[in-house]
């Protein structure tokens, strides 16, 4: 696609729009059908700067997609995706979410890094990622894909800051090290109704493994993870719809539970 920076700046705007007016758009390729990957991580970028600039929010971490073998052969894709966590998408266990802020959510269960160092390099290891993170945590992240019916593309859901919107963390702090990561079990339930479970190996073999990429995809834009970030590794399941009044917990092998819920207010 060559686009000119004020096209790149209309369909930032755009799905600007789509997410403050919670309203399901028409995916960019429709219009743009030659959109690049790399093309679709500046329109990203650009969409981030844009958003902290309008909503006054402050990073918040990364967030990867795509990172189990199902979610990928799903999409005909064979790699992940990352995007940007912001301040405002801080939700919490005892704060239903705003249901009528979002447009189709759904909610993935996911193992969160909080890291106690930087970590950049396009060498990056995941014993490198095991030693850089404090802590990691149980979380749910709630994607609400702004594009109608969540169907899109690979380059318009990286342009879509990968369906990012709420994440939501548990109250249990563990050292990396001190769980096999891999093995843990998890099992994700909607109103007392188990829904889907997984392990952490869904994400790309080791959660450690998923955020590594993350780094190495991040140092190819001269970025990297800064102390103090929260990463979102991936989902171990599929993601599960939710609604007005529904609850969802997700208990995972030695990180306990993680609650949302979600009211009309
Ligand atoms: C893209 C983001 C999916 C994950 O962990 O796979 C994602 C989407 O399906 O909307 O966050």
């Amino acid at each position: 696609m060559t686009v000119t920076n004020k096209t790149n700046m209309d369909l930032v705007d755009y799905l600007l729009k789509a997410e403050s007016d919670v309203t399901e758009v028409v995916k960019i390729t429709d219009q743009y059908p030659e959109l690049s990957i790399e093309e679709a991580y500046d329109l990203q970028k650009a969409l981030i700067e844009r958003r902290m600039e309008k909503t006054q929010t402050k990073r918040l971490g990364i967030k990867l997609g795509l990172t189990s073998k199902a979610k990928q052969e799903m999409m005909g894709v064979h790699e992940a995706i990352y995007g940007y966590l912001l301040s405002d998408m801080l939700a919490f266990e005892w704060e239903p979410l705003q249901q009528h802020r979002l447009i189709h959510p759904k909610a993935e269960p996911e193992i969160a890094f909080i890291m106690g160092e930087d970590l950049m390099g396009s060498d990056v290891t995941a014993s490198d990622v095991m030693r850089a993170a404090k802590y990691v945590v149980a979380a749910i992240e709630v994607i609400d894909s702004r594009y109608k019916d969540f169907r899109f593309t690979l380059p318009d859901v990286v342009a879509d800051n990968c369906s990012s919107a709420k994440l939501i963390l548990g109250s249990k702090l563990v050292r990396p090290e001190e769980l096999d990561l891999a093995n843990i079990g998890m099992v994700m339930s909607k109103n007392g109704e188990m829904m889907t479970t997984g392990a952490g190996s869904a994400v790309l073999g080791h959660p450690a493994e998923a955020v590594a990429w993350a780094v190495q995809k991040l140092a190819e834009r001269g970025e990297g993870l800064l102390k103090g970030d929260i990463v979102l590794s991936g989902a171990l399941s599929e993601a599960i719809a939710f609604d007005m009044d529904d609850t969802i917990v997700a208990q995972f092998d030695g990180l306990g539970s993680v609650t949302l819920s979600s009211r009309y207010v």
